[in-house]
């Protein structure tokens, strides 16, 4: 039996196709440090970690992080030794743009990103740029940041001032970085920048917003840029993965996934455009028992869901750990943080009794949620290209991080079934990250990297771990057979 068994998993295919690709990713706050070198600008999270830092783990900050402002030669090194095919990095809007507005371009900050992409290059590896990973420029944030519509207009000035200096050498594009954190996150928890919590309106206002921005930018690549260059652009969502906890609880869920993931794709990726019509009529009803007299979420015109629907090339998706959806019970507190408590739906989650924690608050291991999440996607949107943009995991080990790999094993396997299986057209899988980094509220506490930084170490130095050995051997082999 135990041949048959042995027989049965190695006709396993656990081999990518060809074509496959693998990269890394970070963001400039998480990394660069050199936070006011130069003309660089103030961003939000500058100033976050200044005022509150007993709002991060650590009482860190950004200022140093791993030095990448100085150390990016070494990234780049770092990127060749694992033979990732691209890099996923973000621009920091205040280095390129200090004042936030686009009347001032920072030479420092054009060399740097240049430096960046072209040393890449070199290598053979492509630059997989993100206008917009969090760090909103302090300037803006005082008129109001991701709450105030003319943040579209804002956005869409910086973008087109990255597309113009980067986007002959840069063909992969991320407009923003997980909307759902910037609203639902930052505004019902208070835990990041910037600290105001306004559950009821400000969330809404802010997804709304960050859907007209990414717009913007899409539209301004596709007329002005996309004939010269014929790069590819998206957003990149975050995905919990929810489960009902009882049958009873399946609508719920639904309703659930409807909330986090639809309200911030459906606009972009759905044949009909504007929000999920569960949502809409879910939200209304609160909103009007609240007392208000019209839904807390925005409503889009006819030619604004026109302008959204379809602004994407391939479908980005971050992805990291799963939930179970129940109903509330009377008088239950809701904690929103980590981004799935619904008190808006009554929706309450909670995690299942055998999935593993890990070393963050938020964080539950549950491989096969990857695969229903991406059968989701495909089942609501259809056939597009899809890309994993971050998927890894927190541990506190050193060096030898032998559940980094077992959970990248895991992963793996059940994105393999994706591809075979349900027939996902998935083309490209990112390891967050390609080193330890800032990791916002836990500041330096938790450590995501393929490479372990020393903090101690005035230029940061950076070490390989085993799962960096791990990523390296499968971009190699393109198997996870050992
Ligand atoms: C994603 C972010 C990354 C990274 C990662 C780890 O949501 O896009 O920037 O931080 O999560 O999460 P955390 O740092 O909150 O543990």
């Amino acid at each position: 039996f135990s041949t048959l068994l042995a027989v049965s998993w190695c006709a396993e295919d656990l081999t990518f196709p060809p074509g496959f690709k693998f990269g890394a990713a970070t963001a400039a706050f998480q990394v660069e440090g050199a936070w006011n070198v130069s003309d660089k600008g103030e961003s939000k999270w500058d100033r976050f970690c200044h005022e509150f830092p007993h709002k991060i783990q650590d009482r860190s900050n950004g200022d140093v992080a791993c030095d990448s402002y100085h150390q990016w030669k070494r990234d780049i090194e770092m990127a060749e030794e694992l033979g990732l095919h691209f890099y996923r990095f973000s621009v920091s809007w205040t280095r390129l743009l200090p004042s936030g507005f686009a009347n001032h371009i920072s030479e420092d900050g054009t060399r740097y990103y240049n430096n960046l992409i072209d040393g890449l290059l070199e290598k053979g590896i492509e630059p997989f740029v993100t206008l917009y990973h969090w760090d909103l420029p302090q300037s803006l944030q005082d008129l109001g940041g991701w709450t105030n519509p003319l943040v579209a207009d804002w956005f869409a000035d910086y973008a087109r001032v990255v597309f113009t200096l980067f986007g002959d050498r840069v063909k992969w594009w991320i407009t923003i970085n997980e909307p759902i954190v910037i609203c639902d996150v930052v505004y019902n928890s208070g835990i990041m920048a910037p600290p105001i919590i306004s559950p009821e309106t400000g969330a809404y206002l802010c997804n709304k917003n960050v859907m007209m921005a990414h717009a913007r930018a899409y539209r301004i690549y596709d007329e002005e840029f996309r004939p010269k260059y014929q790069g590819k652009v998206s957003v990149a969502n975050h995905h919990i993965w929810f489960d009902p906890l009882t049958p009873a609880d399946a609508e719920l869920a639904e309703l659930a996934r409807q909330n986090a993931v639809g309200r911030y794709a459906h606009p972009i990726y759905s044949k009909t455009g504007g929000w999920p019509a569960s949502i809409e009529k879910a939200l209304e009803e609160v909103s009007l028992k609240r007392g208000y007299s019209k839904s807390s979420l925005p409503a889009f015109t006819q030619e604004e869901i026109e302008f959204v629907r379809g602004t994407y090339d391939f479908y980005a998706m971050n992805h990291y750990t799963s939930r179970l959806i129940r109903k509330a019970r009377e008088g239950e507190t809701f904690n929103f943080w980590p981004f799935a408590d619904c008190i808006d739906l009554g929706a309450k989650v909670q995690k299942q009794e055998d999935w593993d924690v890990t070393s963050t608050f938020w964080f539950f291991i549950h491989p096969e949620g990857i695969r229903r999440q991406l059968a989701w996607l495909k089942q609501q949107y259809g056939d597009i290209e899809f890309i994993i943009t971050e998927n890894g995991f927190p541990t506190v080990e050193g060096i030898h991080d032998p559940i980094r790999i077992k959970y990248y094993k895991a992963y793996l396997k059940q994105v393999l079934l994706a591809i075979k299986e349900d027939g996902v057209y998935l083309t490209g899988y990112t390891a967050w990250s390609l080193m330890d980094n800032f990791e916002w509220s836990d500041g330096y506490a938790t450590k995501f990297g393929l490479y372990q930084v020393d903090y101690n170490d005035p230029h940061r130095k950076r070490t390989p771990r085993d799962s960096a050995r791990f990523y390296k051997n499968l971009i190699k082999t393109y198997t996870l057979d050992d």
